[in-house]
């Protein structure tokens, strides 16, 4: 028998870092085996082939956040002349959309496994544990395999975190169960207000369910601290509730069915209220303890958690990580596909193009959108100090609002640059509709070093709200009023 390893690589995890780089890999000729295997949530949840995004994460959140603007548009339309049938007529079915989006989950997971089978990347359906740093074991239906390759990829992702407090596995929910959670969720308590939290609390509203947020301390810690307060005034004009500094202390099942949450406030004072669903968005955490990586020699950071990579290769030289199991590193699926793509093609293609993870555009999908790029406010004052920074901003009315007068006193856009000369832009952040949508070519723009004076030189598209920051002007150290007159 031959010392030979079977496979090229070997890629445990197959959501959307791992299936990029096997697909690559075996676009170059590379030999590749994917290893996925989904540990059932708490609540017994369970999914397909294709990672958090598609099955858990971005996709089916988009598609319930698009389900609640769809319920705005509604009533926004008889202001447009639409005859619509009164309010009390016009209902929504929580299990119609949860259908639809299991229906479509289900179809990309099954175009995900046709399309490994056409590239040839063979798909095992199992959890891949090291044996020793050349080898992983994993188990099948089909009983016990080893698995030897040149290289390993850890591209295992994360689970969403639990508080530990009683009642939290038994009675709470995730985002790994909202998006096909079989009954309506009813009233609502989120517990966490990172993007998560904000985003299910958002669409929650917006289908017409009673929904609460609780915050231990900040609302989207990382993101700039001005929208973020922003994006939670809108929420609130909108009906969300905000339950601050406190953190929850039990959760319990009543004789009727309900959830009794108990929490407590910054002073000790202590609550509790009746909820039909208590859902945890308190962060995720990575899934390497399942590896046993200390059988390879592989570290892990600070942390105790995450891998703390060099050009997504770990500490043992042919075991590389890419996605959310990376040490500081963008949880993002668009950051985990193109560090597999460049990674597969280093190993395989003879590249040298590494992965750079700046200025990575995101949005946060809340009823009124929080798109940005580049620098907060606060990290640029830290970085160049507040003297070298000029910030522009303003407030702005997007032309379809005003017809449905709809609230514009949360649409707010601002620029971060450094202040001598062109002054290069430094970060772009942008609340309003689309604002996703908005951003992204921005951030091509920030990649080829924008400035503030090509900014005001760029002619705009009318009348759209992506025109706004060709039109700013004002920066916040004139003092000038950044609300526009009409
Ligand atoms: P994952 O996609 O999590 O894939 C890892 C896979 O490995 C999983 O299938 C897992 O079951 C499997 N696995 C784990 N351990 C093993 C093992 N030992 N053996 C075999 N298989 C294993 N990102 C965005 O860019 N935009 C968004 O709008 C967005 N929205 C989100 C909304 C929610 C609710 C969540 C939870 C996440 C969202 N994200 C979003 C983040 C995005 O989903 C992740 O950044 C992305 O999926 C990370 O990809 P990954 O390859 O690192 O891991
Ligand atoms: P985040 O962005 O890590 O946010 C978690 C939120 O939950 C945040 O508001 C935390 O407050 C809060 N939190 C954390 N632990 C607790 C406990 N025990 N009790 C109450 N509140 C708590 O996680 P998400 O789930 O939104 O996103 C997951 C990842 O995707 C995230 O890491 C991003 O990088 C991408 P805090 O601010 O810590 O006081």
């Amino acid at each position: 028998k031959s010392n030979k390893p079977e496979y090229d690589l070997v890629v445990i995890g197959g959501g959307s870092g791992g299936l990029s780089a096997a697909k690559e890999a075996a676009n170059l000729g590379a030999k590749v085996a994917v290893l996925d295997y989904v540990t059932p949530s708490p609540r017994g949840s369970r999914w397909g082939l294709g990672g958090t995004c598609v099955n858990v994460g971005c996709i089916p959140k988009k598609l319930m956040h698009q389900a609640a603007l769809l319920g705005e548009a509604v009533n926004d339309s008889r202001s447009y002349g639409w005859q619509l049938p009164s309010s009390e007529n016009i209902s929504h079915s929580w299990e119609a959309l949860k259908d639809a989006v299991q229906g479509h989950v289900k179809s990309v997971n099954w175009v995900t496994r046709v399309d490994l089978r056409d590239k040839k990347v063979e798909y095992i359906n199992g959890l891949g544990v090291f044996k020793d740093a050349n080898t992983v074991h994993t188990t099948t239906k089909q009983g016990e395999k080893l698995l030897t390759a040149k290289y390993f990829l850890i591209a295992v992702g994360g689970r969403p975190r639990y508080p530990n407090i009683p009642g939290a596995l038994e009675y709470g929910i995730s985002s790994d169960d909202i998006f096909s959670l079989p009954h309506a969720p009813g009233k609502t308590l989120v517990v966490g207000a990172g993007y998560i939290g904000l985003e299910c609390a958002g669409f929650l509203n917006g289908l017409g369910y009673d929904a609460t947020v609780m915050i231990r301390s900040i609302v989207l810690r990382g993101f700039d601290q001005q929208m973020a307060n922003i994006v939670k005034a809108e929420m609130q004009d909108k009906g969300v509730k905000f339950l601050m500094q406190c953190v929850p202390t039990a959760i319990e099942k009543l004789a009727d069915g309900k959830l009794k949450a108990s929490w407590q406030n910054a002073q000790n004072e202590t609550f509790s209220d009746t909820f039909d669903t208590v859902l945890f968005a308190v962060g995720r955490r990575a899934l390497t303890a399942e590896l046993q990586l200390d059988k390879a020699g592989v570290k892990v950071a600070g942390d105790g958690e995450k891998i703390d990579a060099v050009n997504e290769q770990s500490n043992v030289p042919h075991i590389y990580a890419v996605g959310d199991v990376l040490y500081k590193k963008p949880e993002l699926t668009p950051v985990a596909i193109v560090a597999g793509r460049l990674l597969a093609r280093r190993l395989f293609g003879n590249s040298t193009l590494t992965m750079d993870y700046q200025n990575v555009a995101t949005t946060v999908f809340s009823p009124l959108e929080y798109g940005c790029v580049g620098l907060s406010e606060e990290a640029a004052i830290a970085k160049y100090g507040e003297d070298n920074i000029e910030v522009y901003h303003g407030y702005y009315k997007p032309t379809e609002f005003f017809i449905p007068q709809k609230n514009v006193s949360n649409c707010y856009q601002k620029v971060v640059a450094l202040r001598e000369g062109a002054q290069k832009v430094l970060g772009m952040h942008f609340i309003g509709p689309y604002a996703g949508e908005v951003i992204q070519g921005f951030a091509a723009a920030i990649k080829l070093d924008l400035t503030i004076e090509a900014l005001m030189n760029t002619v705009g598209i009318h009348p759209t709200i992506a025109e706004e920051f060709t039109r700013i002007s004002i920066t916040k150290r004139s003092g000038v009023d950044p609300t526009p007159a009409s």
